[in-house]
This record gives C-alpha cells, sequence and structure tokens, in this order.
C-alpha cells in the first residue's frame, strides 16, 4: 500500500524508491524465469525486443515485452502490491501494464544508458505512465545504478536526438540545468522497487564492477494516457533502419 508520503515524493521529484516490497525468495525465482527466458526464448526474438551488449561475449543488455512470451512475467505485472503502487501514484484505479521489460548491465560489459525521456519515445499524452523497476541485484553508483533529475517529469518532453546507442536510440540534446534538476542514484537491494514518472530525465553509467546489475521494469499506464500511434510508427520505422544495419542478435 503506497503511503501518504510515498505519493506526495513521486509527485515531488517524478520517482521514489519503495524499499523491500518483494521478498528473497520471489527474487530468487524472478532470477531463475529471467535465466529460463534468456536460455529459451531470447534466441527466438525479433530485432527490437532483445538488445545485447557490443563486446565480444555479447551478454544480454536489454529485453522488451516478456509479459507477451511467458505467463510468469504477466502474471508478475498482475501482482496487487505493485499494482496498488501504480494505483495510487497515478491516481486511477483502471492502470494497465504496457511492458515489462529486462534491463541488465552486465558486470564488466554493462554500458552507459544516455539521459532520455521515456516518453520522447513512447508518446503518451497525457504522460500519467510510469515505471516500476525491481531490484535482482544491489545498484550501486559503481555498477550503474538508475539516475534521475529530481522534478524533471514536470518540464515536458524535452528535444531529443539518436543517440547512437542500440536500445536507448534517442538521447536528449541537453539535459536539464543540474542546479534546479539535481541528480539522484537510485542505489537498490535486491527486492527494492523504485518508480520513475515516463517524462523523468534519466540515465545509467557503466558497470565497470564485477558485480551484474540486472532490474526488471513494469511500466503501467492510467486510463487516461493515450498513445499517439502515429508518432509511434514513425519511431518503430526508425529503429527498423537501425536494426537494418545492426549485428546479428547472436554472435
Ligand atoms: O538500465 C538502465 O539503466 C536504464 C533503464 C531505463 O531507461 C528505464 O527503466 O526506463
Amino acid at each position: 500500500m503506497a503511503t501518504k508520503h510515498i505519493v506526495q515524493q513521486y509527485n515531488e521529484d517524478g520517482f521514489v524508491i519503495v524499499r523491500q516490497l518483494i521478498s528473497t525468495d520471489e527474487i530468487a525465482a524472478l532470477d531463475q524465469h529471467v535465466d529460463d527466458f534468456i536460455r529459451d526464448v531470447v534466441p527466438t526474438l525479433e530485432p527490437g525486443d532483445v538488445y545485447f551488449e557490443d563486446t565480444p561475449s555479447r551478454p544480454v543488455k536489454s529485453i522488451f515485452r516478456m509479459n507477451r512470451h511467458a505467463p510468469y512475467f504477466q502474471q508478475l505485472a498482475d501482482d496487487l502490491r505493485l499494482r496498488d503502487l501504480a494505483t495510487a501514484l497515478l491516481a486511477d484505479t483502471n492502470i494497465t501494464c504496457s511492458n515489462v521489460a529486462f534491463f541488465g548491465k552486465p558486470s564488466g560489459d554493462g554500458s552507459v544508458v544516455p539521459a532520455h525521456q521515456d516518453n520522447a519515445f513512447q508518446y503518451w499524452a497525457p504522460p500519467d505512465v510510469l515505471t516500476v523497476t525491481i531490484a535482482i541485484d544491489e545498484s550501486t553508483v559503481d555498477n550503474g545504478a538508475l539516475i534521475c533529475q529530481q522534478g524533471s517529469h514536470r518540464l515536458g518532453v524535452l528535444p531529443h536526438q539518436p543517440s547512437g546507442v542500440m536500445g536507448f536510440s534517442m538521447a536528449l540534446v541537453e539535459p536539464p540545468d543540474l542546479a534546479s534538476h539535481p541528480e539522484a542514484a537510485l542505489c537498490l537491494q535486491p527486492g527494492d522497487v523504485a518508480v520513475h514518472h515516463v517524462a523523468t530525465v534519466h540515465r545509467s553509467d557503466a558497470n565497470l564492477t564485477t558485480r551484474c546489475r540486472r532490474q526488471l521494469s513494469i511500466g503501467y499506464c492510467s486510463s487516461r494516457a493515450q498513445p499517439d500511434e502515429a508518432a509511434r510508427a514513425e519511431h518503430r520505422k526508425r529503429l527498423a533502419t537501425l536494426h537494418a544495419g545492426a549485428k546479428p542478435l547472436q554472435s
């Protein structure tokens, strides 16, 4: 159940952390399901549903729409603790899950995620949409914790440009002023949950440590939010061009 304080902090900052929402046993099960998915389903995925790090061992960088391929991930998105949290933060009793994604940031190979706002390529209006991130591993400043800019969700969608980074194709032309919108690293323990608004500016650094920083992200949207399908179709065309020039999925 989201307390008034959690809702207030989310509205003020555009992100919030809820500690230890998911138990150790549940994280162990999640870890196993992610491993199974990477072994059994990833080899069958289309470009755009999975990205690999551009390093010799090509570990998985990110996976999208996992709930379409494995019932476990839809069940997780339907978990009442997560739905109740999103319901309270979106102030809507009729929310839906828009995506279940995995962000790997593998040890040594995990690359930089450029500063961006999710709504620069999700195109929701009104932007009453958020991402719930479940920490599978500990995240710290040196293994690539998610970094959010406080209050940036109130700025609307700022100008973005192609980033040249596979899986995070758009980056802010110029991040908002750090004095007005200070950065906060969302350092999590396994089982902690972080939430960020679809317009919150966020990024993460490379993982140069020997510790993986794996996170599962679930998108929830309010019934008020409608996607701009024409803008999404244009974005998909741009992505298709990028994928056509990309390395094969499996090395
Ligand atoms: O893996 C990361 O650090 C970035 C994740 C991200 O961009 C997101 O959850 O929206």
